[in-house]
């Protein structure tokens, strides 16, 4: 899915791309961008962020705005890290992954079905319970999740503590505190994301204990569906709301729309224009 790219193009023959200044640096790509080496998802409730991460990083204009549901579909941008370049898909908020609304929708297919190398889920510092429901659900489905715990500036304001250390250990996945709007963390945050794709950070997601005859049933139905959508991801997820009861899904897979998921996942998705605000040299 991923295409690599020459991380440095015209270095010199024999040099070293790691000891050179640049190959630190953030740059923001903007929408230029034909080949990637890791796609990465921005997940999250709305109104936490998101778009602010993601502008922050490409140099985009994703709309911004202190209400929830501002972002209505799937907006991508580049930018290269550690000489690594990396798509980032910006994605409408959804409480969700079981939620029907057509925005929460585009975020649901995206992270079922669009086969990111990581998602980060950014939370609220500020209502951390609240946002760790998809959080959780995220977990359910992939090991390569990092939680951004964003607004730490609203939190220190209101006199909450975020401990990142024990709830990345309770988790099991890291978890990296950010500020978009100034850019606080977001190298940290990059540098826990490309860890966890290259494995060198290796996470274990709590997750549910599903009873031995709920797991039989399931081994029994992923098959059935890997044959009516060859090449389906996270066919154990469709498995499950199947057993649920869940209709749309039913329908989805009987009339082949789900089969298509996956490549839907690929089209361009709408980009926004570049901004002037840059975090170059911002922590
Ligand atoms: N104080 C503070 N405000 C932030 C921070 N990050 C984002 N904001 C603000 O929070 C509001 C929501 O930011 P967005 O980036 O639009 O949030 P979103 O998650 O993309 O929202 P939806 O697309 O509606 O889901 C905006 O007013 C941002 O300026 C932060 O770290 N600290
Ligand atoms: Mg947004």
């Amino acid at each position: 899915m991923s295409t690599p790219s020459n991380p440095v193009p015209n270095a010199p023959a024999g040099h070293d791309c790691s000891t050179c200044a640049s190959f630190s640096h953030l740059e923001q790509l903007g929408i230029r961008l034909d080949t990637w080496d890791h796609l990465v998802a921005l997940a999250g409730n709305p109104n936490t962020g998101k778009s602010s991460v993601f502008n922050a990083l490409t140099g985009l204009k994703q709309h911004v705005g202190n209400w929830p549901g501002k972002t209505v579909s799937r907006a991508e941008g580049g930018f290269r890290f550690n000489g690594t370049r990396y798509k980032i898909v910006d994605l409408p908020g959804t409480y969700s992954l079981l939620s029907a609304s057509e925005d929460e929708e585009i975020s649901r297919n995206f992270i079922l079905f669009g086969q990111p190398d990581c998602i980060v889920v950014v939370a609220d510092a500020t209502a951390l319970e609240r946002n760790l429901n998809l959080a959780l659900q995220v977990m359910e489905i992939t090991d390569r999740v990092v939680l951004c715990v964003n607004l730490l500036d609203e939190a220190r304001r209101k006199g909450i503590e975020v401990d990142l250390r024990s709830l990345s250990r309770d988790l099991g996945v890291p978890c990296v505190g950010t500020v978009a709007r100034t850019g606080e963390g977001l190298r940290s945050l990059m540098q826990t994301v490309s860890e966890v794709i290259d494995g060198s950070v290796a996470t274990k997601p709590i997750r549910t204990q599903v009873p031995a005859e709920v797991d039989a049933a399931l081994a029994e139905l992923v098959p059935m569906i890997e044959e009516v959508a060859p090449g389906l991801p996270n066919a154990r997820w469709v498995a499950f709301r199947l057993l649920d009861g869940d209709l749309r899904i039913r329908e989805a897979l009987l009339n082949g729309d789900l089969a298509h998921l996956p490549q839907d996942q690929q089209r361009p998705a709408i980009t926004a224009a570049p901004s002037l605000v840059s975090i170059h040299g911002s922590q």
